[in-house]
């Protein structure tokens, strides 16, 4: 059995990590424009740097920890026989923390920095503002970025999921408000044959595209879920 899944911040939320469109979402008292677009950075690269500085300083705390969700899916892929592909629109580590081995992260990774001009790219867990010198080329100042996808960019990896879309048996989609495309559409990319699956606490503008919609709690669904395919 192909399996393809794709999470969204509600895998998190139970994790402490706020949701975008969440009440208390990450957004609040941060308009999407002035924090996640090219424009943005290009505005006001401090305002930016603070706010990715702030939530990697916070994906660093001891109390945010992978969830039941994050570890099912890390051993339901080590059990699994067949191919397997975790395409998370989060930019939070906690896939990789709970031992998920084949992670696509199609929105970057908050832990990771990029130069804008070489497109190197660096393991990153402290600060970044314009003044941060490149760690290999010391004439290259201001030109580290966080790694990730904003509004208007190109996600990651956008041809493997599609190849893995159009053959997979089942699609499993966690904790995802579907409203930011591509990933919002890959539902509709699966083939005919494929089962799909979601698992979210409310109704999604794509959740009619699924033959199971299972509402509920990540922690508890998830790894429920995964069970009953055993
Ligand atoms: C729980 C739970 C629990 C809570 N258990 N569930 C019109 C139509 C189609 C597309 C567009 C359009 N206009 C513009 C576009 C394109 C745009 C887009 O989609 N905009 C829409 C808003 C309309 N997309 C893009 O720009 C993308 N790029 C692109 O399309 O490129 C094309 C291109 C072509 C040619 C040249 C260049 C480019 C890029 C999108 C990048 C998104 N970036 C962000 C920020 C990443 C970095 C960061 O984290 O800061 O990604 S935005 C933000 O939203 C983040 C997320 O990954 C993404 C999705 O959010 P997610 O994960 O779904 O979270 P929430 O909060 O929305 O939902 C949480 C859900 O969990 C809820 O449903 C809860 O119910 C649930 N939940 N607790 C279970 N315990």
């Amino acid at each position: 059995m192909k399996v393809l899944v794709l999470t969204g911040a509600g895998i998190s939320a139970e994790s402490g990590i706020p949701t975008f469109r969440g009440e208390d979402g990450l957004w609040e008292g941060h308009r999407f424009e002035d924090v996640a677009t090219p424009q943005a950075f290009a505005r006001n690269p401090d305002l930016v740097h603070q706010f990715y500085n702030a939530r990697r300083k916070a994906l660093q705390n001891e109390s945010v920890q992978p969830n039941a969700a994050h570890v099912a899916l890390a051993e339901f892929e080590k059990r699994h026989d067949g191919e397997f592909l975790l395409v998370t629109q989060n930019i939070d580590d906690l896939h990789q923390r709970a031992g998920s081995r084949n992670v696509l992260p199609m929105h970057g990774e908050l832990l990771k920095a990029r130069c804008m001009l070489t497109g190197d790219l660096f393991d990153w867990r402290g600060d970044l503002s314009v003044q941060t010198p490149h760690p290999t080329e010391p004439d290259l100042v201001g030109t580290l970025r966080p790694h990730v996808v904003w509004f208007g960019e190109m996600p990651l990896g956008l041809e493997r999921i599609a190849a893995f879309a159009e053959d997979c048996d089942l699609f499993l989609a966690i904790g995802t408000s579907a409203v930011v495309y591509p990933a919002a559409g890959i539902v509709a990319a699966t083939d005919p044959h494929c089962r799909r699956v979601e698992i979210n606490l409310d109704h999604t503008p794509q959740s009619d595209r699924f033959d199971l919609t299972i509402r509920g709690k990540a922690s508890i669904e998830v790894p429920k879920f995964l069970e009953s395919l055993e």
